[in-house]
């Protein structure tokens, strides 16, 4: 049998294996943060990693996982520790990471959680809980009071589910106790992450306690950030790769491409770890590298994940390097990039040239089922926000109408070789409810979809510019497959690579 990744075999780690040098024993928490998924354990977790390494002690991070056990219980008997496998083509990096000094499963134990966020070392409550973590109506960035997390969260405060209800019972139990609140470190993909988060929570609070509320909004910092890097779900090929150049088995690795990138809004009353040292960038202003990553990166590969898989590509890789939908990708970036400002010294089609080189990563296989998942809370701030603004200036849409007629077909349920699709998304039940009553027709199809008003708000379903091109798209799509519908749109693609 071979031996598990832990403290105790971390010196038998083969030389090229970075790790800890530092001693774990000694570092106190500083950090909660909710949601303990791949992206977590392979961005902030190393980069906190890297301060820990540079000498600081008092930044380590308790993690919990506000749903499943599963990541807890592979972690646990490993100390903690796990490897990040950095893998470009045939290359591969190791390093074991120690930042997690304290693992929680909040739905055995609320109490226990709300402990530690209430713990005056803890400075920062840092989040990666997904979109659909936080309870909001897409469109409009408003909490979703009739959420039924939210509603729980109101008749059960003291053991709350979900995570806007964590941190307001935190925030309450600190500032009744004379502890200075911590500060709250949105790390998902929401649209003015930090800014959008402080409404809910605060929205929240006021829900139990116009006091509350109001405290909240008023004391608690909420600094925005921009996080970025292609870490896709670890799969059982991954987990035998990695424990063949550990010489041990580790339950859970993460795999994710070398690039990492985290813009941060300097707004820490309580302090901060360096994380600069981790290659962060602090800067007084996240919101156009936030722009940047979200419309033009996080646009892309959901445009290239419904595309892709009704395509039969399995992978962004193999869709990315399919010359017609890259050509594709280029026609979507030209209409992306002129409705957002460039941040600082950025220049938006040199970006996108680099995104496409590292979604044609072939060492990574990130499957477009799973960036597929939950377009309903995805599509506002990735691909409609754009249509909103170019409709405004009264530009085309032909590529940004397809990445969104090809979600529509894909929520529908059947690919184009007739096989179900197994669509997760929140809003999956209701929305091939309306689809399924809509029949094949295209015009009554796209009707149906715009009703949601969580989706497209109040103002996109009366643009008839977005329903004449979604009509036009979705009946191109259904005649002649996404691939061709691709290349209709993108004529040049036809030229090859
Ligand atoms: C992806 C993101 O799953 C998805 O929706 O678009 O997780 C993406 O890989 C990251 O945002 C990259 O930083």
């Amino acid at each position: 049998m071979t031996a598990r990744l832990s403290a105790a075999t971390l010196a038998r780690l083969p030389e090229a294996v970075a790790r800890p040098r530092y001693d774990r024993a000694a570092v106190t928490p500083g950090i909660v943060h909710l949601g303990l998924g791949a992206f977590h354990r392979a961005h902030q977790a190393v980069m906190t990693e890297a301060v820990l390494d540079a000498g600081a002690r008092d930044w380590g991070i308790i993690a919990a996982s506000l749903r499943s056990p599963a990541t807890r219980d592979a972690l646990a008997p490993q100390d903690g520790l796990y490897a990040v496998a950095t893998r470009e083509d045939d290359r591969q990096t190791l390093r074991v990471i120690g930042s997690l000094s304290g693992l929680h499963v909040a739905p055995e134990d609320p109490a226990a959680l709300l402990r530690a966020m209430t713990d005056p070392r803890i400075r920062i409550v840092s989040l990666t809980v997904t979109e659909k973590g936080y309870c909001h109506d897409p469109a409009s960035g408003e909490l979703d009071a009739a959420h039924p997390d939210i509603r729980h969260d109101l008749g059960a405060p003291g053991a709350p589910r979900s995570a806007p209800g964590f941190l307001v019972e935190a925030l309450r139990l600190r500032r009744a106790a004379g502890i200075a609140p911590f500060t709250v470190l949105c790390c998902d993909n929401l649209p003015a992450n930090g800014a959008t988060v402080g409404r809910v929570t605060a929205r929240l609070g006021a829900l139990r306690d116009a006091d509350l509320g109001a405290w909240i909004a008023g004391e608690v910092a909420f600094p925005g950030t921009m996080v970025d890097r292609i870490v896709p779900a670890t799969t059982e090929e991954d987990r035998a790769r990695i424990a063949a150049a550990l010489g041990c088995d580790d339950a859970w690795p993460v795999v994710g491409e070398a690039f990492s990138q985290w813009v941060i809004e300097d707004h820490f009353p309580s302090g901060r770890p360096e994380w600069e040292i981790g290659g962060a960038t602090f800067v007084a202003d996240v919101a156009p590298f936030e722009l940047m990553k979200l419309r033009m990166l996080n646009g892309a590969h959901s445009a290239l994940a419904y595309l892709g898989y009704l395509a039969g590509h399995e992978t962004v890789a193999e869709a990315s390097n399919d010359p017609v939908l890259a050509a594709y990708l280029h026609g979507l970036w030209a209409e992306i990039a002129p409705a957002i400002p460039a941040p600082p010294g950025v220049e938006l089609l040199d970006y996108a040239t680099r995104l496409l080189a590292r979604f044609r990563n072939r060492a990574l296989r990130h499957r477009t089922w799973q960036i597929a998942m939950d377009g309903s809370q995805k599509l506002p701030q990735r691909l409609l926000e754009t249509v909103r603004m170019r409709l405004a200036g009264g530009q085309p849409i032909p590529h940004l109408a397809l990445a969104i007629a090809a979600w529509l077909r894909y929520v529908g349920g059947r690919g184009e070789d007739g096989a179900p699709i197994d669509v997760r998304d929140p809003l999956a039940a209701p929305l091939r409810q309306a689809l399924d009553a809509a029949g094949g027709d295209a015009s009554r199809l796209v009707s149906a979809a715009l009703r949601f008003g969580a989706i497209f708000g109040d103002d996109l379903p009366c643009m008839p510019q977005l329903r004449a091109a979604l009509m036009e798209s979705y009946t191109l799509l259904a005649g002649v497959g996404a691939r061709d519908a691709a290349r209709t749109v993108t004529p040049r693609a036809t030229g090859g690579a």
